[in-house]
């Protein structure tokens, strides 16, 4: 088994489990922006990296993929079902987004949760060195942090938290809320998307668990401090800058407007196919719109690409049935021969392909009910080095904190959402341009390696007996 200073802990690896092409299994790696984030950072501090591979094979080793050292963490088929699909998508998901989904509540699901936590929770105390930094992420692993803080003392440990933290009304919903406070409060620093979260977080501590707190610090009974701060997450900017500056994808996105028809406008939306990201709602707007006569379909076109996820948990069927009935509806009443309304594409693309898309659009709609962050809105403003381009967003997606020039909307307000969408539409260059601009000196300013090192350097603050992570 590996050893280091500095453990990753995740749900997922970065890596996909793939057939080769002389038929034998390997692993790809996956394009996501944790792996973007923690590369440099894991590499000069010869990390390890422990997740799930996917699946549910069992006799899988540590290896190193691209110098990472990776550590997979099996999952047999029940777990999958009842700690993955069950607790993590179907009770924790939908009360930390608004219940906008009704979540499901099972006592096998939970004692699989905890059973799950505790095999990564093992793993990190078999890798991790004396004194080492081990940063947990995300909703999936919330009792680790206490498991680690229980058997190894001498660890500092960070958990980031990628999705909102909910109210106190909703969290206290949950019938196992007093053990995922105490599991977090394992952590010597527990970082959020939003003040907000942080805030909720710190306020159910003092009520569900009786500690004191000031601002943002929890005292223990036994001495120790735990920090509850906000740490936005951000994206690759001069990374996606430089894909969409790459001359096969400007060829591709110029490819892309011709095959829908080179409409005066093009929306565009990019989601995983989920119930938070107001999928729904975006096109009804849209649809309405055209019905209205305030937008022709032989000028404008919306491409939605939506990212099969979770196909199993019924919630995501339902959606996706209704989705797929919507687009035929609209499409049918609506578009002409050559020009439908909506082109829907239910799939997964490359890197490149997205970010043709991102160039081809001129206005980009992100309208979820509730999003941690929202990195979609962010990779489509590093996108736009033209300045060109409209972003109608959220409320209620963290990113709409800090992009503040965005065409801001309330999804659950359809007329609102009609008349940002209008007004988008109607814009004149000079202030799409004026709007862009300011959004990107934000991006570019605050990407995610700025993210991981102030997380890395608030997690040395509070625990500065330990040694520090090198952050780069
Ligand atoms: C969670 C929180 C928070 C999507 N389709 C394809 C593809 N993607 C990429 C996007 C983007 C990422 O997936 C999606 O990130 P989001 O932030 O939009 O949403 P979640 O998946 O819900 O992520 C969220 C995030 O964690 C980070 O903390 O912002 O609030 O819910 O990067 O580009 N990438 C490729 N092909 C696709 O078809 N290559």
């Amino acid at each position: 088994m590996p050893s280091s200073q500095l453990v990753i802990v995740a749900n997922r690896l970065p890596v996909d489990r793939v057939e080769l092409p002389d038929g034998s299994m390997g692993w790809r790696r996956s394009p996501g922006g944790l792996v973007t984030a923690l590369d440099p950072v894991m590499r000069s501090n010869d990390g390890v990296w422990i997740g799930w591979p996917g699946g549910t094979e069992t006799d899988l080793e540590p290896f190193q993929d691209d110098g990472l050292r990776l550590v997979p963490v099996p999952l047999s088929a029940e777990e999958v079902e009842e700690f993955y699909e069950g607790m993590s998508n179907a009770t924790l998901w939908p009360i930390y987004h608004d219940v906008i989904a009704k979540p499901e509540f099972h006592r096998e699901w939970w004692d699989s949760y905890v059973a799950v936590n505790r095999r990564f929770a093992s793993k990190a105390i078999e890798i991790a060195e004396e004194g080492a930094t081990v940063w947990v992420h995300d909703y999936q692993l919330q009792l680790v942090p206490a498991m680690l803080r229980e058997l190894r003392p001498d660890l500092r440990i960070g958990f980031y938290l990628h999705i909102p933290f909910p109210p106190a009304e909703l969290f206290a919903q949950l019938p196992w809320r007093r053990q995922i406070l105490e599991g977090l409060l394992g952590a010597d620093l527990v970082g959020f998307q939003m003040a907000g979260g942080a805030a909720n977080f710190v306020r159910l501590v003092r009520q569900r668990v009786g500690h004191k707190t000031h601002r943002d610090l929890i005292y223990l009974p036994d001495g120790r401090a735990v920090r509850a701060a906000a740490f936005p997450i951000s994206i690759d900017t001069d990374g996606f800058e430089a894909l969409a500056r790459e001359e096969s994808v400007v060829a591709r996105a110029a490819e892309i407007r011709e095959a829908v028809g080179n409409p005066r406008k093009m929306f565009l939306g990019i989601d995983r196919l989920d119930y938070t990201k107001g999928i729904f709602a975006r096109l009804r707007a849209f649809s309405e719109l055209i019905a209205d006569g305030e937008i022709d379909v032989e000028d404008a076109v919306f491409v939605q690409v939506a990212t099969p996820s979770r196909e199993r948990v019924e919630q995501y069927r339902i959606l996706r049935d209704e989705i797929d009935r919507l687009v035929g509806h609209v499409n049918g009443d609506l578009g002409r021969i050559g020009r439908p309304a909506i082109h829907y594409l239910h799939s997964s693309y490359p890197r490149e392909e997205m970010a043709a898309l991102y160039r081809a659009a001129d206005i980009m709609v992100v309208t979820p009910y509730r999003d941690g962050m929202n990195l979609v809105a962010k990779e489509y403003v590093a996108c736009r080095y033209d300045d060109g381009g409209a972003l109608v967003l959220s409320e209620f997606a963290g990113a709409a904190d800090e992009l503040r020039q965005a065409w801001l909307v309330n999804p659950y307000d359809i007329n609102g959402m009609k008349s940002a969408l209008l007004d988008a539409y109607r814009a004149e260059e000079k202030d799409i341009a004026r709007r862009m601009r300011a959004m990107r000196k934000t991006v570019l300013k605050h990407d995610v390696a700025a993210w991981a090192t102030s997380f890395l350097e608030g997690l040395s603050d509070v625990s500065p007996h330990q040694k520090t992570v090198r952050t780069g």
